[in-house]
């Protein structure tokens, strides 16, 4: 089984074969139909399918669904949590009055063109949107739930179809966020989410009804009609659900798109919001996923880390403790360098427009992407140290190393750990201009024209490519 912690690929495919042969038949015409195990995956294959994905490195979270039409403000208040989606659960709103704000959500100004565009000019090379969050809510038009836009209020279009048939026209890999916890579901949680769900074991089995019958038909629905290259599940810690159901679920959906790229939440694997999987057990999912913060050091193993650019995932209006565009710059890079993946946030309004705070900031760091994208996308983190100090990150790809500057490098800027071929070139990325360097005790030290840096101007990082290799 294949674990985000424990590398264990075992070299052949674990294939059922079976043979069907009919008695009286005497030709060898056995019918042959091969059940391939997903959870068992050769690394060779592994590496191929997610390379797309670590090549992408900068992705968009859209969370969106009725808590976006309530805003974080009920009774007149803003609630005093930060996350706007939880506010059913926060406020304790009974199903039917919840339901009420659920009608209301009817995004008259929503543009998947705007969206996809938006993202494009980010730098953003897919996109994550909440399909279904705790809320129960479906966004798509459902065939097994009355819970969604077609039969629930009074908006006629279905908002995931325009967006997955937009990403197609753009070239951008779509994928969904889906909540296995169901707060309005009542063979979920709907009894029982005001309080702590139910353990027992009446509610396990309503859950595993809930799990075959809905869940699972929501997903082939969601994979068979709207082809999303990644499953982003969440809320797998919910007690009723289980380890295997999360073996189960990895496999039904690889099954339904060999291809498809699933997070480690599919499984109970988890470590709290770290994100990264325990060790010991093999638990299922591609990738790991540390919410709200940065993997403390490089890793090994494939992770994701999401985060918001105020404090909420879902639209809070009362919200306004945004992250500036040069910390966003540098936890891209910090990311890039740790050799993970960044999936930054955004909130839609109900009517379905993204804040301008937030596209201001896509704004920037896109900008800062256009010139030096080049040590972000398809790089790896190297081998040695990710970082030099505060202020300075390492990339690579291929023989050309990028080191970053979060600090103006006028002058004599020294860097360890990397050695210059006889030829090396050093340049900062935006110009053409081979840098003066020398090579000394393992220090190499790149003279720096100060007017270079004033060309640029303030940046949030200053980029340099050098040619040479890791000691
Ligand atoms: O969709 C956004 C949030 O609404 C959702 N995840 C992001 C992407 C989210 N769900 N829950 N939480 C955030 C916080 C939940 C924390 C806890 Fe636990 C659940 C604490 C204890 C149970 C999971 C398991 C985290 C730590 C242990």
């Amino acid at each position: 089984m294949k674990s985000i912690s424990n590398y264990t690929f075992p070299v052949f495919l674990f294939l059922f074969i079976a043979f069907s042969c009919k008695e009286n038949q005497q030709t060898e015409n056995a019918e042959t139909t091969e059940e391939v195990s997903y959870l068992e995956e050769s690394k060779g294959d592994f590496d191929e399918r997610m390379k797309w994905w670590r090549d992408a490195t900068y992705g968009m979270f859209i969370h969106w669904g009725p808590y976006s039409e309530i805003a974080g403000n009920y009774q007149g208040q803003p609630i005093e949590q930060n996350a706007a989606e939880w506010i059913m659960k926060y406020k304790k709103i009974p199903i039917p009055e919840y339901e009420q704000f659920a009608k209301q959500f009817v995004p008259e100004h929503f543009d998947a063109e705007e969206w996809v565009s938006l993202a494009k000019q980010a730098g953003m090379k897919y996109i994550v949107i909440t399909s279904k969050h705790h809320d129960g809510f479906s966004i798509w038009n459902s065939e097994v739930s009355d819970y969604d836009f077609e039969d629930f209020t009074t908006y006629d279009k279905d908002p995931l179809a325009e967006l997955a048939a937009e990403c197609k026209r753009q070239n951008m890999p779509l994928g969904f966020y889906h909540s296995i916890m169901d707060w309005h579901h009542p063979k979920a949680q709907a009894d029982t989410y005001t309080s702590e769900a139910d353990t027992t074991a009446a509610g396990k089995e309503d859950f595993a009804d809930f799990y075959e019958n809905y869940l699972k038909i929501q997903l082939k629905e969601l994979v068979e009609n709207y082809d999303p290259e990644i499953m982003w599940f969440d809320g797998e810690w919910t007690p009723e659900y289980t380890h295997e159901q999360g073996l189960d679920l990895y496999q039904y959906v690889r099954s339904l798109k060999p291809s498809i790229i699933i997070n480690n939440r599919v499984d109970k694997g988890r470590q709290g919001m770290q994100g990264m999987n325990k060790e010991g057990e093999d638990y299922a999912g591609d990738f790991g996923t540390p919410e709200q913060e940065i993997l403390e050091n490089a890793s090994d193993f494939d992770w994701e880390s999401c985060m918001t650019m105020n404090k909420s995932w879902g639209y809070k209006e009362a919200d306004n403790d945004w992250k500036s565009s040069v910390l966003l710059i540098h936890n891209l890079i910090d990311v890039a360098a740790k050799g993970g993946n960044y999936l930054l946030n955004v909130g839609p309004t109900g009517e379905g427009k993204i804040p301008q705070e937030s596209i201001k900031r896509l704004q920037d760091v896109g900008k800062w992407l256009e010139v030096n994208g080049e040590a972000i996308y398809a790089t790896e983190k190297l081998s040695g140290n990710y970082k030099q100090g505060d202020s300075i990150r390492f990339t690579k790809s291929g023989d050309m190393i990028y080191a970053f500057s979060y600090e103006d490098p006028s002058g004599e800027f020294a860097l360890e750990g990397i050695a210059p071929a006889e030829n090396s070139k050093v340049q900062i990325l935006g110009f053409n201009e081979n840098l003066e360097w020398t090579f000394e005790n393992g220090s190499l030290k790149i003279q720096v024209p100060a007017d270079l840096i004033d060309q640029i101007g303030n940046s949030a990082a200053y980029t340099f490519k050098i040619t040479g290799q890791e000691m």
